[in-house]
């Protein structure tokens, strides 16, 4: 896979160079914004039409960027607290893609004749706002990269995990048996593997009603089983 990241804080994207790119199948490639600016203080902002708080982003800079950075190909993503919401289905879709290529807005955000004449998809992690899309790209880059094949150990760990079936995943436990009088629930050392799968499907069903009611609301009621717990 291939990736370029566009920004003017091209120093913040540098954990991903550091960490799980190391290993991971992923030709990445961070530029600053600013090489595309020609002005002698290398503008990349001004203010909004029609008045209002912060600076905006200029198109041009960011046209002549994508128009160098761009393939055929290429999915182009922008973070926005405006875009729709970045899930797991999405990391998986985006695990698949040939080339990325995430444009990282700050101030106010990019012109909006940008992300139309790209085609470009705004992309928001939840119901706060950043300072800019930086962060965002290292949080989505780390959950598409996991993704790709060969980049976790125990391939099967993607099976149970958090939001592969709608559920949040089940409490886990290690050794010791009892610490500080707090015990390993007595069903996981029975030996017994289908009270085992019982229990941990119980837990995750448990913890999601309590915590995501959503993802419970949305579940397919194909995919509960008469045994599991009514909540
Ligand atoms: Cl993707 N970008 C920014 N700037 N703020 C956000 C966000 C993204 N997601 C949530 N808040």
């Amino acid at each position: 896979m291939r990736v370029d990241i566009i920004s003017i804080f091209p120093d913040y994207l540098a954990p991903l160079d550091l960490s799980l790119m190391g290993k991971a199948p992923v030709a990445l490639t961070v530029h600053d914004l600013r090489t595309w600016t020609s002005d002698v203080h290398r503008t990349v902002d001004d203010t909004p039409y029609g008045g209002g708080p912060g600076m905006v982003m200029r198109p041009e800079p960011w046209g002549l960027a994508l128009d160098s950075v761009l393939s055929p190909g290429a999915r182009l993503l922008v973070p926005s607290p405006a875009g729709a919401p970045f899930t797991q289905k999405m990391a998986h879709a985006l695990a698949e893609e040939e080339h990325l290529v995430f444009a990282c807005g700050r101030y106010e955000g990019i012109d909006q004749r940008v992300i139309e004449h790209y085609a470009a998809t705004e992309v928001s992690l939840g119901d706060y706002v950043l300072f800019g899309g930086e962060v965002a790209v290292l949080v989505m880059m780390e959950a598409i990269v996991r993704l790709l094949p060969g980049v976790l150990g125990n391939a099967s760990s993607l099976d149970d995990e958090s939001h592969a079936h709608g559920l949040l995943e089940t409490p886990v436990y290690t050794k010791p048996a009892s610490w500080r009088e707090h015990e390993v629930p007595a069903v996981l050392r029975s030996g017994d593997h289908g009270k085992v799968a019982r229990w941990r499907r119980d837990q995750a069903l448990l913890r999601t009603a309590a915590r995501r009611p959503d993802l419970l609301a949305a579940l397919d009621p194909a995919t509960l089983d008469k045994r599991d717990i009514a909540l």
